[in-house]
């Protein structure tokens, strides 16, 4: 069978400045709570590996876009880092940071590869993060200035602006699960964190409209079902509390402008809501987007609690769920995670049922793999597995579409393999391996067969 996507469909993968820059420390970049993170707790970054040159980007912007090319790309995301552009967060602009991504942005389009530009990936400035990081106002303030900054400087060229990366992320790792820093254990402050977050995206996105400019604004989200063990009341009600949790969250203020009225009283009811002040909700009304990115890499199952909540501890999510091992799950073992390609499509048709249908697009899906040199033949990486990955995944995707999902693009993470905070080099993503001792890039067999389904705007069954 043939599967062929829409004309204009966009093929290509996402980065962020933070895993794949370097240069953390000069031409005038602050540092960034990473930098700062790694400083003090170097044993919590996988072998001990920071991002301080990570694969190179800020020197080999150019010969790496020409890899793009390489592979057929039409478009690419990046994020712009907010401690490089403004080093301390707010007030002065470094030049250097304009020029670079002048220069990047400037590139891409020479080589006809659409840029798509986030605006935070996880990149918190150190000065920012002191002054009490998204838990303070001031920050948010300073974020709508940063961001206002950019639309100015690149907005007569990028078209496809996304506020967030994954906000979520930061919230469960800095203030929930201790994988980000500050490493605080403290749903109200998460919450508060999360919520600021949303009054920070709406500010972002009012600037937007208000500079009337010529392109698109949306969010990237990490939308991850939460498959229910069974049909059994229970079992649901934990299913629709890990939907408002991780995922309405931040999908219902992001497109609806609203807020979930049961995530409002579940929160309410624990002594868990944020501070709302007035104005607010005209403010998150404010904050629809026009597109949405979706990050999928494996669903989330789960059952009701097994065991009793201890009430001595903490109030966390978990007092709602326990997660759930269904038996008999595709795997990716070299990365723990389950491989459930429908999810892509569950995803694409609650936007088409639930959400008003609006534009999206597949912003990150992939494969991580650790000890992918044990796949290594004549000099390239054998990664059948994912080509696998992506051809079931892009079935669905097709076949959402085909039932009127407005899905208009697909990006694999990653490029090339990069830096993933904690996990450094653990897990390997790239189409291109990346040699981190000679930082050369050499071209994996799934970044071959990409470069073909990107070219046809589809593939057949059965084709390699
Ligand atoms: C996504 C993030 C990326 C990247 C990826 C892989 O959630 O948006 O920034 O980190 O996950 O993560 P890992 O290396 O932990 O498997």
């Amino acid at each position: 069978m043939q599967y062929q996507f829409p004309n204009d469909f966009f093929w290509g993968s996402a980065a962020s400045a933070a895993q794949t820059e370097g240069a953390a420390f000069s031409y005038g970049k602050g540092e960034n709570i990473w930098d700062h993170w790694y400083k003090q707790e170097p044993n919590r970054f996988f072998q001990g590996v920071p991002a301080t040159d990570a694969s190179t980007f800020y020197k080999n912007y150019r010969s790496d876009i020409q890899l793009m090319k390489q592979v057929n790309h039409n478009s690419f995301r990046t994020s712009i880092s907010w401690s490089r552009l403004i080093p301390t967060g707010t007030g002065e602009v470094n030049p250097l940071a304009v020029e670079f991504y002048n220069n990047v942005i400037d590139e891409l389009i020479a080589q006809k590869i659409e840029p798509f530009i986030c605006l935070f990936h996880f990149d918190m400035p150190m000065a920012m993060q002191k002054m009490g990081g998204f838990e303070s106002r001031e920050v948010v303030d300073a974020y709508a200035k940063y961001v206002e900054t950019c639309f100015k400087l690149f907005g007569d060229r990028v078209k496809y602006w996304f506020t967030f990366n994954e906000p979520i992320v930061p919230v469960e790792g800095g203030y929930l699960y201790n994988f980000h820093y500050p490493n605080v254990v403290d749903f109200r402050r998460a919450a508060t964190v999360a919520y600021h977050t949303i009054i920070a995206h709406a500010r972002a996105v009012q600037c937007f409209r208000k500079l009337n400019l010529p392109g698109k604004i949306g969010i990237v989200l990490n939308l991850t079902p939460s498959y229910p063990r069974s049909q059994n009341a229970p079992d649901l009600l934990a299913s629709k509390r890990c939907d408002l949790l991780f995922n309405r969250s931040f999908l219902d203020p992001a497109v609806k402008g609203e807020y979930p009225q049961e995530l409002v009283e579940l929160l309410g009811q624990y002594e868990q809501l944020p501070k709302i002040e007035s104005g607010d909700c005209d403010l998150i009304a404010q904050g629809k987007v026009d597109i949405l990115g979706i990050n999928y890499y494996q669903p989330r199952r789960v059952q009701a609690r097994l065991n009793a909540i201890n009430t001595d501890g903490p109030f966390m999510p978990e007092w709602f769920f326990d997660n759930y091992v269904m038996p008999g799950c595709k795997m990716n073992r070299h990365r723990g995670w389950e491989i459930y390609e429908k999810g892509i499509y569950d995803i694409l048709i609650n936007l088409r049922d639930n959400y008003g249908n609006l534009p999206c697009y597949i912003s990150e899906n992939g494969m991580g793999v650790e000890g992918e040199e044990k796949f290594i033949t004549d000099g390239q990486v054998q990664d059948d597995y994912r080509i696998d990955f992506v051809k079931g995944h892009l079935k669905w995707v097709h076949r959402a579409i085909e039932e009127g999902s407005r899905c208009f693009g697909y990006h694999m993470w990653t490029f090339i393999d990069n830096w993933s905070w904690s996990n450094a080099y653990k897990n390997r993503y790239g189409f291109f391996r990346l040699d981190l001792a000679t930082q050369q890039r050499s071209l994996k067999k799934s970044g071959q067969w990409f470069a073909g389904v990107s070219k046809n705007n589809g593939f057949n069954e059965g084709e390699e």
